[in-house]
């Protein structure tokens, strides 16, 4: 069997989407996710210009050897464009072994590990009094894990506040539009919303939250310490994590534990903070961190030093990464949780898939392959629109994470 084609499909049916889908020359296809947020033709320019004409031609079953060659072959490694274009070959390689085998993506991997995956859905709202319902919906939608944002008095919008109910969308301009961050009134406020949330909720509901990046591990390490008595799952981002040791210093104040790596790309940006534990979950993703292989191997470096799993799973993140990232969710032994926001109804008919949430978890397919396609007729009726990330400045005005 040999790759006769590769076509990169951007589409944008509510958001913007890259997606890859590789052609054998015996008609079985395989899909993958390539989408960066915010800068999307990067990764589109990196498949069609380098990636796509080196594969024409190729064995398709030859999953490892390919993944080395497009890591090493392009001589400059790494970095979220190089990684989501390498992420997008390797997933739907794998799609393509499901199908020629006949079995679900997950059976490859090793087979079950558990009956489903629980996720985490998203409470976010403008004040504590909104954000409780907001709680309260998802627990009734049968939700075990809530991750809770709220707006911080003072401030216009806050990052990670949705506008929508069930997903939220941060990118939003061309040129990315700014907000107003201040730490202090931000530190002084979230504490009070888990109070009131776990008081509200009782103590068997996993609680989550999101800080963004926004903090510096002093700062974070009293944001943990002042969580404690509410018991979070996760303290999610709590710094920029390029400084992996900057992590001992929240380490050695609190025991709010700690999960980081949604813009990781590769084992090495979070080698450190694995071995030396000093975090409990590893958010990196398989569209971000080179595909279910790369993947993989991360979890299992996480595994030896009792850290467990945690995927990136916002809308950017599209069904067919939701499809890859639930194969190997179920079947790692140190799975944690999984993001959940769901999709736009407009995304979920551009890329039909068979997972299904159930009772608070999410249920891999069980078809041939990762369960996932693209419907390329509907997705060209969505022409790309561009959209950045906002930007932060401090209260003076000074540049700030996010
Ligand atoms: O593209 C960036 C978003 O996916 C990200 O900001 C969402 O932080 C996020 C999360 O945890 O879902
Ligand atoms: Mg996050």
């Amino acid at each position: 069997m040999k790759i006769e084609d590769a076509r990169v499909i951007v589409t944008s049916p509510g958001r913007n989407f890259v997606t890859l889908k590789i052609v054998t020359d015996e008609g079985v296809t395989g899909v993958g996710d390539a989408t960066l947020n915010g800068r999307e033709l990067a990764v589109a320019s990196y498949l069609t210009d380098h990636v796509v004409p080196a594969l024409l031609g190729r064995d398709p079953s030859r999953i490892e050897d390919t993944w080395q060659y497009l890591y090493k072959g392009a001589y400059w490694r790494r970095g979220p464009v190089t990684m989501t274009a390498i992420a997008a070959v390797d997933t739907a390689l794998w799609d393509i072994k499901g199908k020629v085998a006949g079995l679900p993506v997950y059976q490859l991997l090793g087979g079950r590990s558990r009956e489903g995956v629980t996720v985490y859905g998203h409470a976010s709202a403008p004040d504590t009094e909104s954000v409780l319902a907001e709680v309260a919906r998802y627990v009734d939608l049968g939700y075990k894990a809530v991750r809770v944002q709220t707006g911080v008095p003072g401030l216009q919008t806050t990052y990670g506040v949705g506008r929508g109910r069930m997903f939220y969308e941060p990118a939003d301009a061309a040129v990315p539009s700014e907000a107003t961050w201040s730490t202090e009134r931000y530190l002084a406020h979230t504490p009070q919303v888990f109070a009131r949330v776990r008081d509200e909720f009782g103590p068997d509901l996993r609680l989550l939250h999101d800080v963004h990046h926004r903090l510096t591990p002093i700062e974070a390490a009293r944001l943990g310490r002042d969580l404690e008595p509410c018991r979070l799952t996760w303290m999610e981002d709590p710094v920029p994590a390029e400084l992996q040791e900057g992590f001992r210093l929240i380490r050695k104040h609190t025991t709010t534990p700690i999960a980081v790596g949604e813009v990781f790309n590769t084992i090495w940006d979070c080698r450190q903070l694995i071995t030396e534990q000093l975090i409990d979950y590893i958010r990196t993703t398989v569209v971000h961190a080179g595909g279910i292989t790369h993947l993989r191997r991360i979890f299992d470096l996480a595994a030896l030093h009792h850290v467990r799993s945690g995927s990136h799973g916002a809308t950017d993140l599209s069904p067919v990464c939701m499809a890859a990232a639930l194969h190997l969710d179920v079947s790692i032994p140190n799975f944690g949780l999984q993001e959940y926001m769901r999709h736009t109804e407009e995304t979920d008919q551009v890329f039909p898939h068979s997972y299904r949430f159930e009772d608070g978890y999410l249920l891999p397919s069980e078809s041939p392959g990762l369960g996932v396609d693209v419907d390329e007729t509907l997705a060209a009726r969505y022409p790309y629109k561009p959209a950045s990330l906002p930007v932060n400045r401090l209260e003076d005005g000074t540049m700030h994470s996010w």
